[in-house]
C-alpha cells in the first residue's frame, strides 16, 4: 500500500456524540435537570442558548428534544455494537454532569449515573473501542445555574473539580483520553449553552463572559492536574470550535478583521496550550475597562497544567470583512460568518471547504506544536430513507471523503501530528444549534422526527459500509 494513501499506524478512527443530544432518559436513575434539557426547538432557541431569553424550566407550548433525544440511554449496547461493526477505534461521548451530581453541589455522587457510564465504557472495550470522554459538552446542572448563576460564579470550580476527581478515580483504567470543555470558545457566542449564563438587565456582558471564561480555563487546568495525578496514563485535551477565518479581500483592513476574529477563538487555546493569557487579550480587557477577578494561584495553575493535545471541531472555514453588509452573512449558525462566494453550502447554509481543514490543521500546528485530534466534522443533511431505513447518502460520503483526504495531506505532505478523527453524530442525533432531528450527520439512521415521533429504530446508511472500508484500509481505499 502506498504510504501516501494511508494514515499513520494506530490512527484513531471513530465517531462522536454528546450526552444531551442522544441519551434522552432525562429523569431516569436520579438524573437532575440541566441547561441542555430546557432548550426547545423553534424560534426562541437562539435567544435562549445565547442567554438573552430566560428559560429555566419546561414551559407550556414548547417541545424539548433532549428529553428523549434518540434514547441512547436504553440503546447503547446496540449502538456500540454498530460502532464496533464499522471498526471504530475510538468513540467520543460526553458525560451528563447531572447524572453524576444531579444538583451539581452534592458531596456524594449518584451511583446509578456512575454505573451507567461504567457499563458503557466496558461495552466499548468489548469491541476494542477506546472511549474519548468530554467531561462537559454544553451541559450544566440547572441547580448550579439557579443557585450560583452558572460559570460566572467561582464556586463552580469546586463542583467541577469534584466531578473530575470522581470520574478520574472511578474510570481509571477504562478511560484515558479526556476533553475538559466542548468547544470552549462557544462560551462567547452561546453563553447559556457554553457556561450556563443568562444575562441580567444592564450588566456588563463582556465582563460576565470573560469572568466565566477564566473560571472554565482554571477548571480545565485543575482537571488536567488531577487527571495526571490520578493516572499518569491520562491524556487531557482542550477543544476548540475551529475553522480558519479568511479575509474577504486582500485589503489589509479585512485581513486585520479576520485576525481579530481568529484571536477571539484562539484566546482560549492560547491559555490552555501555552499556559498564559495572551497580551492581545489583556489589552482588549484593558480597553473595555473589564475588571476580572483572578488570583496568583489561578495563574500558576494555568501555567503549570497545560493540555497534552489539542482537539477541535471543524465544519467550515469563515470569512470576515472590515465593513460587512448584513446581507452577506451565512444563515443558521451562532458562529457568524460572511458568505464565501468560492464555496458550496449545505442545506443549512454551512459552507463546505475541505482545503480549509488542511489550512486549519496547519495553522493550529504552527501555533502550538502539540498533537491534534479532530473530534467533530461532518455534514448535516436531510436524509430520505427507503422503507427499510436505508439511505443512499452519497452527499455525506463525498463531504467526508474530501475532508479525510485533506487531513491525509496535512499529515503526509505537511507533517502535522494528528492522533485521530471522530466524525460528528456518527449516529443521527438532535442538532445543538437548531434542536432538529431532521439535520442528520449519521452513518446510522434513527427513526425519530422533529416533533418527537418515530420508533427509535436504527438502520445502516450507505455511508456505514463506506466508513467501515475507510477504517479497514486505514484511509487507503479513498484513492488519490
Ligand atoms: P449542529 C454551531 C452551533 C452549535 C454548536 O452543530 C456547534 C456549532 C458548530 O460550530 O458546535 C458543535 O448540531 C457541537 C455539537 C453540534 C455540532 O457542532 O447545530 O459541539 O454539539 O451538534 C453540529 O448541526
Amino acid at each position: 500500500m502506498s504510504e501516501k494513501l494511508s494514515f499513520p499506524a494506530g490512527f484513531l478512527w471513530g465517531g462522536a456524540t454528546a450526552a444531551n443530544q442522544c441519551e434522552g432518559a432525562y429523569q431516569e436513575d436520579g438524573r437532575g435537570l440541566a441547561n441542555v434539557d430546557v432548550v426547545p426547538i423553534g424560534p426562541d432557541r437562539l435567544a435562549i442558548i445565547t442567554g438573552r431569553k430566560k428559560m429555566f424550566d419546561f414551559e407550556e407550548g414548547y417541545f424539548y428534544p433532549a428529553q428523549e433525544a434518540i434514547d441512547m440511554y436504553h440503546h447503547f449496547k446496540e449502538d456500540i455494537a454498530l460502532f464496533g461493526e464499522m471498526g471504530f477505534k475510538t468513540y467520543r461521548l460526553s458525560i451528563a454532569w447531572s447524572r453524576i451530581f444531579p444538583k451539581g453541589d452534592e458531596l456524594e455522587p449518584n451511583e446509578a449515573g456512575l454505573k451507567f457510564y461504567e457499563d458503557l465504557f466496558k461495552e466499548c472495550h468489548k469491541y476494542g473501542i477506546e472511549p474519548l470522554v468530554t467531561i462537559t459538552h454544553f451541559d450544566c446542572p440547572m441547580h448550579l445555574i439557579k443557585e450560583y448563576g452558572g460559570w460566572r460564579n467561582r464556586k463552580l470550580l469546586e463542583f467541577y473539580e469534584r466531578l473530575c476527581r470522581t470520574l478520574f478515580t472511578r474510570y481509571k483504567g477504562l478511560v484515558k483520553y479526556w476533553l475538559t470543555f466542548n468547544e470552549i470558545n462557544m462560551l462567547l457566542h452561546a453563553p447559556f449553552m457554553g457556561a450556563g449564563i443568562c444575562f441580567e438587565e444592564g450588566e456588563n456582558e463582556e465582563e460576565v463572559k470573560f469572568q466565566a471564561a477564566h473560571h472554565e480555563l482554571v477548571a480545565s487546568s485543575l482537571a488536567t492536574k488531577l487527571a495526571h495525578e490520578i493516572d499518569p496514563e491520562n491524556k487531557v485535551g482542550c477543544m476548540l470550535a475551529a475553522g480558519q477565518c479568511y479575509p474577504r479581500t486582500c485589503n489589509p483592513e479585512d485581513v486585520w478583521q479576520a485576525m481579530q476574529e481568529d484571536h477571539e477563538n484562539f484566546f482560549f487555546i492560547d491559555v490552555q496550550a501555552r499556559g498564559e493569557y495572551p497580551n492581545y487579550a489583556k489589552k482588549y480587557w484593558e480597553r473595555l475597562g473589564l475588571k476580572l477577578q483572578m488570583t496568583e494561584e489561578d495563574l500558576s495553575l494555568l501555567k503549570e497544567h497545560t493540555v497534552d493535545f489539542i482537539s477541535f471541531s471543524y465544519y467550515s472555514s469563515r470569512v470576515a470583512a472590515a465593513n460587512p453588509e448584513a446581507s452577506e452573512e451565512t444563515e443558521g449558525n451562532v458562529f457568524a460568518s460572511l458568505k464565501n462566494p468560492y464555496l458550496p453550502s449545505s442545506e443549512w447554509g454551512w459552507q463546505i471547504d475541505p482545503l480549509g481543514l488542511r489550512i486549519t490543521l496547519n495553522i493550529i500546528w504552527d501555533r502550538y506544536q502539540k498533537p491534534m485530534f479532530i473530534v467533530e466534522n461532518g455534514l448535516g443533511a436531510i436524509d430520505h430513507p427507503d422503507e427499510n431505513g436505508y439511505v443512499e447518502d452519497d452527499y455525506r460520503i463525498d463531504y467526508l471523503a474530501a475532508h479525510i483526504k485533506a487531513m491525509r495531506q496535512a499529515i503526509n505532505e505537511d507533517g502535522v501530528v494528528l492522533w485521530g478523527y471522530t466524525t460528528w453524530g456518527c449516529i443521527d442525533l438532535v442538532s445543538a444549534g437548531t434542536g432538529e432531528m431532521k439535520k442528520r450527520y449519521g452513518f446510522i439512521y434513527v427513526d425519530r422526527d422533529n416533533e418527537g415521533k418515530g420508533s427509535f429504530k436504527r438502520s445502516k446508511k450507505k455511508s456505514f459500509y463506506w466508513y467501515k472500508d475507510v477504517i479497514a484500509s486505514n484511509g487507503a481505499c479513498l484513492g488519490d
